[in-house]
């Protein structure tokens, strides 16, 4: 992404790139990739399919047919705990069914009681800055459109019933939800070399993370839990599975094509929560961010 002079602040000499300092910025953080976008990607299954790109800009609809009941059923066997308990109160209160796909506005309202996270709808892929930034604020960038019928078990994109599967029950639980906001305050003016590994860190514990539970491993990433294949995958024993270590995660080579040949498995959130914070501290930045609870906004403190 080209970013104009004036989104370049310069202090003693330090060039980092602009980040949003109160909820309002977000504005600004809307930069798309269409590297999946249905009407450029050749391999996407509606590039051929107007009508559904027409649709894609509606919102409504239910869960595609068996989707949300198949991967219902493996919720018990293959989700953690935290994931289940929150699954639980989502269809109780907000709408969760196989025929109904909940409102963005109640399942938002829903995270704000329990953990202050907010649903902000996006139209596409979001840039791993703009996408990161924005959980920093305890707000998450969720699509509205739904997958292409003809493939309803993957989505190349993300889609809502990525979202409201795979993501909204984790950002219920109050130890996840302070290590995605830790997530999205370390990338804030971060360099591109750092998004690139805070993306990717990203990409192995909240899209396909695990976690021991019990003696067992259960799947905690939004990837896995909206995926019947991958979450089936993840826990059998083809894949490889390492103990969850940041460094080692930051620059794994992954996969957004088919499976992850490896996982990482973390003991617990806290657990994974204090090794980021160990990770982060060693991300040299010019200044450092404290995030004012008050006002949803982030001071900038110049480093000594
Ligand atoms: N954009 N809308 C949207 N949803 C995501 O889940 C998402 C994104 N952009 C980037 C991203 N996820 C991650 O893969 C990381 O790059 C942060
Ligand atoms: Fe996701």
């Amino acid at each position: 992404i080209k970013r104009n002079a004036e989104d370049v602040k310069t202090t003693k000499e330090v060039k980092f790139h602009w980040f949003p300092k109160k909820i309002a910025d977000l504005d600004r953080c809307h930069h798309l990739v269409t590297k999946f976008d249905p009407d450029l990607d050749h391999d996407h299954p509606g590039y051929t399919d107007p009508a559904y790109r027409q649709r894609r800009r509606m919102i409504d609809g239910p869960f595609p047919k068996y989707l949300y009941s198949t991967l219902r059923d493996l919720y018990t066997t293959h989700a953690c705990s935290e994931y289940l308990e929150a699954f639980c109160l989502l269809e109780r209160h907000c709408g969760y069914s196989p025929d109904n796909i909940p409102q963005l506005e109640d399942v938002s309202r829903f995270l704000k009681e329990r953990t202050g996270f907010a649903l902000r709808p996006v139209a596409g892929l979001l840039s791993a800055r703009d996408f990161l930034a924005s959980l920093a604020f305890r707000v998450f960038q969720c699509t509205q459109y739904i997958r292409h019928a003809s493939s309803p078990m993957h989505s190349p994109e993300p889609d809502c019933v990525h979202e409201l599967l795979g993501h909204v029950p984790m950002l219920a639980d109050r130890t996840f939800a302070q290590f995605s906001q830790n997530l999205g305050l370390a990338s804030l003016g971060a360099s591109d070399e750092d998004i690139e590994k805070l993306s990717t860190l990203y990409w192995f514990t909240v899209e396909y993370g695990l976690c021991k539970q019990n003696g067992e491993v259960r799947a905690y990433g939004a990837g896995l839990l909206s995926s019947y294949g991958e979450l089936v995958h993840s826990l059998s024993d083809e894949p490889e599975t390492r103990e969850f270590d940041p460094e080692a995660a930051a620059v794994q080579p992954y996969q957004d094509q088919t499976y992850q040949p490896v996982y990482f498995i973390s003991e617990s959130f806290s657990d994974a929560k204090e090794k980021f914070r160990a990770y982060v501290a060693g991300i040299k930045r010019p200044f450092s961010v404290r995030f004012d609870p008050y006002t949803s906004s982030v001071e900038v403190l110049d480093n000594p």
